[in-house]
């Protein structure tokens, strides 16, 4: 059974996450699919994308597949790692994506959620941050990406608590543009999206792509940048980031020591 469906009607492709089993992890198969369905829907005529999980879902996905997560030494969020390979691609698409939100967001699926353009989400939205639970260190453009959308108090409550998010939270604090009820959901998202086929595709893919450049556009000197990487390392090759992994795959809380 396919991990993911694709679907294109009226110029608005659809890619539903269809791992209900694994909780739709961003899994490199789940990953190497949408990036084959995204480039199959692209030589179709597709204005813009919608990216869900099944009707009902609890989760709309649980984030990096933790049994993938490097061991120790190795940075679990590097510039080729698929999850971070994904965003970008979303990022860089030349036509709004759209995340229709049912059931819990965790860890890198927030980033990924929060890398479409638009955000529709019902009462049964909730976004989770999940870098300190496991030891992780989140990556640089990640963080970023959290501190332009939510702000930094907020994006620091996330990554520090490592807390759901409720979806009435959620919208206030900028993560969702829309919160409608889940039984107006569906048609909701396809409605904002059947409005922006009607516009030009190229002015909504220039300006798409300068908000992202000037998002993006955070000088970063290179000691700056040596440094960052450094700290993110000592993360990476700590105990805790073993601990955290090992107490996910073991089932149990795990125990950090701080180093
Ligand atoms: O054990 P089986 O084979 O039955 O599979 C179980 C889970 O192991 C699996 N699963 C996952 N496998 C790998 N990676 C995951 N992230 C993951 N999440 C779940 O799915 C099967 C069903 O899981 P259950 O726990 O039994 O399902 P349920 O009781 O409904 O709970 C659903 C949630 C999503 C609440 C629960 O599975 C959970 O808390 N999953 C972990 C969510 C999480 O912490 N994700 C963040 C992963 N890390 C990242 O994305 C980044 C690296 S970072 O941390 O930096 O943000």
């Amino acid at each position: 059974m396919a991990i993911i469906n694709t679907q294109l009607q009226d110029n608005i492709g659809t890619i539903t996450f269809n791992n209900p089993e694994h909780r739709n992890v961003l899994s490199k198969e789940l990953i190497n699919e949408t990036l084959q369905s995204i480039g199959a829907l692209q030589k179709g005529k597709m204005r813009v994308l919608i990216i869900r999980a099944l009707k009902g879902s609890k989760v709309w996905s649980a984030g990096h597949d933790v049994h993938e997560l490097p061991m120790p030494g190795r940075d679990p969020l590097s510039y080729h790692d698929p999850l971070v390979t994904v965003l970008r691609s979303i990022q860089s698409l030349p036509i709004p994506v759209i995340a229709m939100i049912e059931g819990s967001v965790w860890g890198g699926a927030c980033d990924l959620a929060l890398s479409c353009d638009i955000q529709i989400g019902c009462q049964t939205s909730s976004f989770c941050m999940t870098p300190a639970k496991i030891g992780v260190p989140y990556n640089v453009t990640g963080i970023l990406h959290f501190m332009n959308i939510m702000g930094v108090n907020v994006a620091k409550e996330m990554f520090f608590t490592a807390q759901p998010l409720s979806a009435e939270r959620a919208y206030q604090s900028g993560l969702l543009n829309h919160l409608v009820d889940v039984d107006d959901l569906e048609n909701f998202t396809y409605d904002l999206a059947a409005s922006i086929t009607k516009n030009s595709p190229l002015s909504i893919g220039v300006i798409k792509e300068q908000i992202r450049l000037l998002a993006s556009a955070h000088p970063l000197n290179p000691v700056t940048f040596e440094r960052v990487q450094g700290l993110r390392r000592t993360v990476y090759d700590s105990k805790d980031y073993a601990e955290g992994i090992k107490a996910f795959l073991e089932k149990r809380t795990p125990h950090f020591s701080g180093d």
